[in-house]
């Protein structure tokens, strides 16, 4: 693949296009080394909020939780009551209001844990507490936004293993694109984009991982080097839509993710991931549930890629092919490099 020349690709669920440049995979790198940042953790820090037991902010403590547990964020970015607005005269000042919950969720009461390195059904036990929330805040809310930002080098504050759910009384910008591009697909085809997608990728060298009802693949779109998209095989809008048989499925395809990720590199690897399902409780044909995951490494635990320059003021680009970082994700072990197996 690398003797291809530069060329565009489209990215049919965000509209825009990613610049892909296979030819200068192999110019030096004089750039940025960061410095390692693998550290033994204990299993219990006592200075940690999240830790079962201690205390947080505002006098409030964790209790000592044994699965997952799932709380209010102390900081949160969005309130459940709207307040004042600045006032604005000018149709180019626009403003809405927003209001919404923020949410806190400890995977595991395991300080130095990450779901990499966690067993299949204590995962089993994070994709239904994922359900729980979207189930419950997606009756209030437009939008329930699952995420999970791991490791320094994405800013996380915190190493215990941790996600974060906003749910918020409007589409936020992302997923609105992704609602049109999908609505847009459904009426010009009359098909589900990713189920096409999902279709279309059968047994290409993108594939990662395709096995009891789920693709992990890095899409023929993608910006991050080691970018993944995981899509249900299946007809599913929503998270709440898999059943106990589905949810099994994903534990064991997110591990066996989770772990390449961290044997590419032999790193707790770094990255942001979430869920876009259908918004709102009516049923979306048009929509397949889906999550994305952004990892920033690019050639080492050290070396990552930059969003900056070109990227910032044209497009996303790429030297190394979707294809490659799909065979190197492909290549690695799916047994962890610490479980010493
Ligand atoms: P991040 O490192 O991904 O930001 O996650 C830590 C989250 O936990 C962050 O959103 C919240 C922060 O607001 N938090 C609390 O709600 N209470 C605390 O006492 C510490 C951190
Ligand atoms: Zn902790």
């Amino acid at each position: 693949m690398s003797d291809l020349s530069p060329h565009r690709r489209y990215n049919p669920l965000t509209d825009s296009w990613v610049l892909v440049s296979p030819h200068r995979t192999d110019r030096p790198w004089l750039g940025q080394v960061d410095r390692d940042i693998a550290e033994d953790l204990p299993a219990y820090d006592p200075t940690c909020a999240l830790c079962p037991g201690n205390d947080r902010v505002q006098k409030k403590s964790t209790p000592e939780y044994t699965s997952t547990f799932v709380f209010d964020n102390d900081f949160p970015a969005i309130l459940t009551e709207p307040g004042p607005l600045p006032d604005t005269t000018s149709p180019l000042l626009q403003q809405q209001p927003i209001s919404g919950t923020a949410r806190v969720m400890c995977f595991s009461p395991q300080h130095n844990l990450s779901l990499a390195r966690m067993e299949v059904n204590s995962i089993r036990a994070v994709i239904d507490a994922w359900v729980a929330q979207t189930d419950e805040l997606g009756t209030t809310y437009e939008w329930v936004q699952v995420f999970e930002n791991k490791g320094e080098q994405m800013g996380a504050s915190n190493p215990h293993p941790h996600g974060q759910i906003w749910a918020t009384s409007s589409i936020p910008t992302l997923a609105a694109i992704e609602q049109r591009t999908q609505a847009d697909y459904f009426e010009r085809e009359g098909r589900n984009l990713l189920a096409d997608y999902a279709k279309t990728e059968a047994g290409s060298e993108r594939v990662v991982i395709d096995r009891d009802g789920f693709l992990a693949l890095v899409p023929y779109w993608a910006s991050w080097p080691f970018e993944i998209l995981l899509i249900p095989r299946f007809e599913a809008q929503r998270l709440g839509d898999l059943s106990t048989d589905d949810r099994d499925g994903l534990a064991s395809v997110l591990s066996e993710l989770l772990i390449r990720f961290d044997n590419l590199f032999e790193t707790s690897f770094p990255y942001s991931m979430g869920w876009h399902g259908a918004p709102g409780r009516d049923k979306a044909p048009d929509w397949q549930l889906h999550a994305h995951f952004y990892p920033p490494l690019l050639r080492s635990a050290m070396v990552r890629k930059f969003m900056v320059g070109y990227e910032m003021l044209g497009e996303p680009q790429r030297d190394i092919t979707p294809e490659q970082a799909a065979a190197r994700l492909r290549e690695v072990d799916t047994i962890h490099y610490l479980s010493g197996g």
